[in-house]
């Protein structure tokens, strides 16, 4: 897969995207990723990409020439235009697993008050925010959301991971973890996890899920109340 990221300030891209699952992927040709600097597409001596609204307001725009210029630069026919923004839609789970579908994709960073709508009305595919907080500027989202695509890559994660990530699926946060040794300055790793009873230990996990994720995340619990009857369902006819 190709991302191509458009950004004011590429320096930011230099550290999160060079270690671990990412850089291993990009070593791999998993990943072919390019960072672009937006005032490289300027034209004039103090390399401007931003200007004063029309009707007035606060704050600056992205002006669109730099932008267009770029897109037409570095785009290829099919090319997914991605623009992160406030206003986007909310980056899930399910938007990463769509975009690591994608053969091309093409980050454009929004920056300052947002961009000129022709911008969007014309380059732009799909807006995307991360979450409802403010930040500075686009660019630690695209970084979020290139994480989250490039661990989907098929080959990206070692066998271990991608084991691990099954017991996610079923939409329950993580039950507890314990590794050696069996108690640690006088706390102690539950029984049920020594006992080698691995029905109880299932069941177990099972009951620390479901506690853990309607009392962190109660916003996921009518999808929950709705699995744990069918999962007593399917076990009671099994
Ligand atoms: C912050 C840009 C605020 C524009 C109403 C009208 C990209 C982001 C960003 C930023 C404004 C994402 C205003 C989660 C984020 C991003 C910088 C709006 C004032 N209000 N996901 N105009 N959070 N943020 N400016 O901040 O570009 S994806």
């Amino acid at each position: 897969m190709k991302i191509d990221v458009l950004t004011l300030f590429p320096a930011m891209f230099a550290g999160p995207l060079d270690e671990s699952i990412v850089k291993r992927a990009r070593e791999a040709g998993l990943l072919d990723l390019r960072i672009h600097d937006l005032r490289d597409y300027t034209h004039d001596r103090h390399r401007t990409v931003d200007d004063r609204p029309f009707g007035g307001g606060p704050g600056m725009l992205l002006k669109p020439e730099p932008i267009f210029e770029a897109v037409e630069a570095i785009a290829g026919e099919g090319t997914k235009v991605i623009l992160t923004t406030p206003g986007g839609r909310p980056f899930k789970q399910a938007v990463a697993r769509e975009l690591a579908d994608c053969e091309s994709l093409l980050i454009i960073c929004g920056s300052y008050e947002g961009v000129d709508e022709r911008v969007r009305e014309a380059l732009v595919d799909e807006e995307i925010s991360i979450g409802d907080y403010v930040l500075t500027n686009g660019a630690l989202p695209a970084m979020v959301m290139i994480d989250a695509v490039t661990r989907l890559l098929p080959g990206a994660l070692g066998d271990e991971d991608s084991a691990a990530d099954e017991s996610f699926s079923d939409g329950l946060l993580e039950y507890p973890h314990y590794t050696r040794p069996a108690e640690f300055r006088g706390m102690k790793v539950p029984d049920v996890l020594l006992s080698g009873h691995h029905g109880e230990i299932g069941k177990w996990r099972r009951e620390q899920s479901e506690a853990r994720t309607r009392r962190t995340r109660p916003d996921l619990n009518l999808d929950l109340d709705l699995k744990i009857e069918n999962d007593d369902s399917a076990e009671a006819a099994s």
